[in-house]
């Protein structure tokens, strides 16, 4: 998954109010109950601590506060800590934290304290995507399309599969799709099958991976991926409907997974 920049998490407040009622209408529930109804729990009074990490590229000037923005949206206590790194992390527990939030390049993790379980961003954001891909109330069918089976695409093909929906998918990477056809039994995406899909889900770092060949009229697209998966001019022409947000469908999913 590419790194965030501050550009991508400007105005995270409308782009979580649009993304919001979309899953409303196109799914028929609140983000927060498809995150009730996966993970068969409901938020508590937890406290969150988060924690700026200085490793690699650095701190992301608003990555933290946007952390902090979504925690008190759902309803729980959140601060950040002042230091930053293992001083942070030391801080974070002496002010009493249940849940700690910290990511560097690599990892955006979740640690519950009080149980020990750690979820990471990209297994939680793989469920929760997919999951809004496989509720569409207009699906044609339970055949469901995952773009890119890399950490976050393999984890929403494994969520899908084991839900029983027929996953198909695509990757340039062979051994990614071979893995996945192994362990979760998916099948590989072809364009000459001439399929289309009315639920796709999306998981590359990269802009053009849908194409007019694989989608319905009026399918639903659900993506993490920054940039965008679909050419603007395919999502008008086939009027798609489009879940993608850079920050907050993710991380809340992560909250419901950690409690
Ligand atoms: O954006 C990221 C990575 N893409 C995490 C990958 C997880 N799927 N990390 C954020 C880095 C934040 C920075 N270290 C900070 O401000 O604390």
């Amino acid at each position: 998954m590419a790194l965030l920049t501050p550009e991508d998490l400007d105005s995270l407040s409308s782009k979580f109010e649009d993304s919001e009622s979309i899953i409303e209408r196109v799914t028929g529930s609140k983000l927060t109950d498809i995150c009730k109804d996966i993970y068969g729990k409901d938020l508590g009074s937890e406290k969150v601590g988060i924690i700026p990490i200085t490793a690699g590229n650095g701190i992301i000037s608003n990555f933290s506060s946007s952390l902090l923005f979504i925690i008190q949206r759902l309803g729980l206590e959140g601060f950040i800590t002042q230091h930053t790194d293992v001083a942070g992390y030391h801080e974070a527990i002496s002010e009493g934290a249940d849940i700690l939030l910290m990511a560097d390049d690599h990892l955006f993790i979740a640690h519950n304290l009080k149980d020990e379980k750690v979820v990471t961003n990209h297994e939680a954001t793989g469920t929760i995507y997919s999951e809004i891909a496989s509720r569409f109330k207009d699906a044609d069918s339970s055949e469901i399309l995952v773009i890119g089976l890399g950490r976050v695409g393999y984890a929403g093909a494994k969520h899908l599969a084991e839900k029983g929906f027929n996953v198909y998918a695509c990757d340039p990477n062979r051994s990614f799709l071979e893995k996945a056809a192994h362990e979760l039994g998916i099948k590989e995406y072809c364009k000459e099958d001439r399929k289309k899909f009315s639920m796709v889900f999306e998981a590359t770092p990269n802009a053009n991976t849908i194409n007019e060949g694989m989608i319905a009229e009026r399918c639903l697209v659900s993506t993490p991926g920054i940039p965008c998966g679909l050419p603007e001019e395919v999502g008008k022409k086939f009027r798609v409907d489009l879940v993608m947000e850079p920050l907050f469908i993710g991380v809340t999913s992560m909250i419901y997974a950690v409690i």
